[in-house]
């Protein structure tokens, strides 16, 4: 099964989620914090199998990049950056 973990902060700390599969909207899943969710919170993303693309805005839309099996400490310099994720897609398991 293909899993992909999002950090709450950056090298793999804070609060975690797991995805399995796509979410077209991160504010679906609650954060750690009272009354917050994970839209725009990510800050690391550990990828343990499958493809996956990542994007700026819900419904998999705005700016977007494709990451395979991986740890990614943080999102400086990438298309979707630090704070700003808000949707995922399984591209393959
Ligand atoms: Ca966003």
């Amino acid at each position: 099964m293909a899993q992909c973990i999002l950090h709450w902060d950056e090298n793999f700390t804070g609060n975690a989620l797991v995805l399995n599969g796509s979410i077209s909207n991160l504010s679906d899943r609650s954060g750690d914090l009272p009354g917050k969710d994970w839209n725009d919170e990510t800050s690391s993303i550990t990828i343990n199998s499958g493809r996956w693309k990542f994007f700026e805005h819900v419904n998999f839309q705005g700016a977007s990049m494709e990451l395979g099996v991986g740890q990614y400490p943080n999102m400086h310099g990438f298309p979707v950056g630090d704070n700003q994720l808000s949707s995922v897609q399984l591209l393959s398991e």
